[in-house]
């Protein structure tokens, strides 16, 4: 496939539209990336739930492994703007994957603005050649949109903290080296404050996972629970302050939920092309299905919520790479806003589609499954719309 470029015709839902010509090359690169090694992919590795580590490798060496962290580290120092712009590509390529790639951009991120010299100097080369996977570590059991009610435990032991307790719906679980866990001092202090972060790794005495857990959609990727059991952590292996973990992992968050969203842009925006493909083919009623206004409206409807969606996403972008004020909101608005409405504009054209849409032999079925996780993960929609209400009605 190829972003449709018509060159006497305009088509308002080209990515590339608004991005200035730095943008466009690096579009350019994630496009043909996508084309290239995932889109005739993304089928077998739904269907068989294969992570495609040839793959991700392929995509350090684009440096898409690092996307947002500095050169020191190994990273490619571009903004979340171009990261948007990457993620939405890719993920036409195949949703599920470049949602991982998301979710290890996140932690290399926080490794690179908060992680100590030796903790960078150790571990930053791997993860951003993608040599060594991350993951993401906050969500337990019983703690879910209440984030702040995590319960997994870290006492101070000489050089070490022995760790208990457990982390529900880990991406990248059993496949990942490295574990970026958000765990509780057990000194007792409640809520946001007790908490901070550790890097804990594969292999580690004391560290288990469960069995691979079976999903609708984001199957490229393992999801798993994690168990420690008085699992010994060197004390060096603190990413940021005590007190500050919660922070760490909502700065994060704050950057996954728009590389999320940009997920869902991609997804909706390939849907678009290939149903606008076939309703110029398909015929019934002795005309092609292009021809009943029904069809033509319904997609002009799709195509405003996919661009105002895209508007929204590149603007929260902007938001993070300016470090504003109303980041957190924006982020969340753009979340809400994108991964809601993107969401619509696939089921839309999958009813385009009839009967085939709900076909595996198409791919639309695919990208409906891929983003319905979009609006429940990285914070739900509605803990999305908590946020822009706190940051409305807060003085
Ligand atoms: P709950 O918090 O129990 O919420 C259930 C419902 O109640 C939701 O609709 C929610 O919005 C609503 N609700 C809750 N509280 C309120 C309220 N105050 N007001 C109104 N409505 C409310 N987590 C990680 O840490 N790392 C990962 O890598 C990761 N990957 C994931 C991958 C997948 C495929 C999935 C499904 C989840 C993943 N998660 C991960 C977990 C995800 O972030 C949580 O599922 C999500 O935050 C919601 O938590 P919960 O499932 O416990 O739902
Ligand atoms: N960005 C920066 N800081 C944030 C923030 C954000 N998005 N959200 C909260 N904070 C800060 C907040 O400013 C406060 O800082 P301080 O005390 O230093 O002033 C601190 O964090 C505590 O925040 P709150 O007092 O708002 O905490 P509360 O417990 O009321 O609720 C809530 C916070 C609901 C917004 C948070 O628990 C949340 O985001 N829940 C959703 C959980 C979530 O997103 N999980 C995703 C898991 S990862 C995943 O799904 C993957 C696929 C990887």
């Amino acid at each position: 496939y190829s972003i449709p470029k018509r060159s006497n015709h305009s088509y308002c839902l080209r990515p590339s539209i608004g991005l200035d010509s730095d943008l466009i090359e690096i579009q350019n690169v994630a496009h043909d990336f996508a084309k290239r090694e995932m889109y005739p992919n993304m089928a077998k590795w739904d269907e068989k739930q294969e992570l495609p580590l040839d793959v991700l490798r392929k995509a350090g060496e684009m440096g898409f492994g690092a996307i947002y962290c500095s050169s020191e580290f190994g990273g490619s120092d571009l903004s979340r703007l171009h990261a948007s712009v990457i993620f939405e590509q890719l993920s036409m390529g195949c949703v599920s994957t470049a949602a991982y790639i998301s979710i290890h951009n996140m932690c290399a991120w926080m490794l690179d603005t908060y992680g100590s010299d030796n903790l960078k100097a150790k571990h930053a080369e791997k993860i951003a050649s993608f040599e060594e996977l991350c993951s993401y570590c906050l969500t337990e059991p019983d703690a879910g949109s209440d984030a702040a009610s995590i319960r997994t435990t870290a006492r101070k032991q000489g050089d070490y903290y022995v760790v208990n307790g457990s982390k529900a719906f880990i991406s990248g679980a059993g496949t990942s080296k490295k574990y970026f866990v958000m765990v509780r001092k057990d000194d007792g202090q409640p809520g946001a404050k007790g908490i901070f972060c550790l890097l804990i790794e594969d292999g580690m005495e004391g560290f288990s996972f469960a069995k691979k857990e079976n999903k609708l959609g984001w199957n490229s990727q393992p999801t798993r629970i994690l168990s420690f059991e008085d699992c010994k952590v060197p004390i060096t292996n603190q990413i940021g302050e005590n007190g500050y973990g919660f922070n760490i992992a909502m700065a994060g968050l704050n950057g996954g939920r728009v590389n999320i969203a940009s997920c869902s842009l991609g997804a909706a925006q390939k849907s678009m092309d290939l149903a606008i493909e076939h309703l110029k083919i398909r015929k019934q009623f002795g005309k092609t299905l292009s021809n009943f206004q029904y069809n033509q409206f319904k997609l002009a409807e799709l195509a405003t919520k996919l661009h105002t969606s895209r508007l929204i996403v590149r603007d929260a972008a902007k938001h993070l790479d300016l470090g504003t004020e109303e980041k957190v909101a924006m982020c969340a608005m753009a979340k809400l806003h994108a991964t809601d409405n993107c969401f619509e504009v696939v089921n839309g054209a999958l009813q385009m589609f009839g009967g085939y849409g709900f076909l595996k032999d198409y791919p639309i079925q695919q990208y409906l499954r891929d983003i319905r996780v979009h609006q429940i993960l990285e914070g739900t929609n509605e803990m999305m719309r908590l946020l822009i209400s706190r940051d409305l009605l807060t003085n």
